[in-house]
């Protein structure tokens, strides 16, 4: 019996382990943070796991705080992108929100410039 509960609780362990399913991380993204651009016509994100679409989001700001309206991103396997609209020079914070096949969320945000 004591055997058993051990075995029960190494497989339950092996099973919620990262090493076997670990959460997406970036891997690149583009624009890179704090870039100066003259111009960013997509936002695209590579994570270090495939992607659940249904719970991924990204925003993009001004530096007043308002948001500009975006597609809905496409998500392909570990990538997201969304194609932008023209920027008129300043400062957009880009800010994103994941779920890999996992199940665990990850999100992060960051800056770059239209000079
Ligand atoms: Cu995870």
């Amino acid at each position: 019996m004591r055997l058993l509960l051990r075995v029960s609780l190494l497989l339950m362990s092996l099973f919620t382990s990262h090493q076997v399913w670990a959460h997406a991380k970036p891997q690149a993204q583009s624009p890179l943070a704090n870039a100066q651009l003259n111009e960013a016509k997509e936002i695209r994100l590579q994570f270090s796991e495939t992607l659940e679409p249904a719970f991924c989001t990204v925003q993009l700001f001004n530096e007043n705080g308002v948001k500009i309206n975006l597609a809905k991103p496409t998500i392909d396997d570990k990538t997201l992108f969304v194609a932008l609209p023209a920027l008129i020079k300043g400062r957009y914070s880009v800010k994103w929100s994941v779920v890999s096949v996992d199940g665990h969320r990850t999100k992060s945000s960051y800056y770059f410039f239209i000079k």
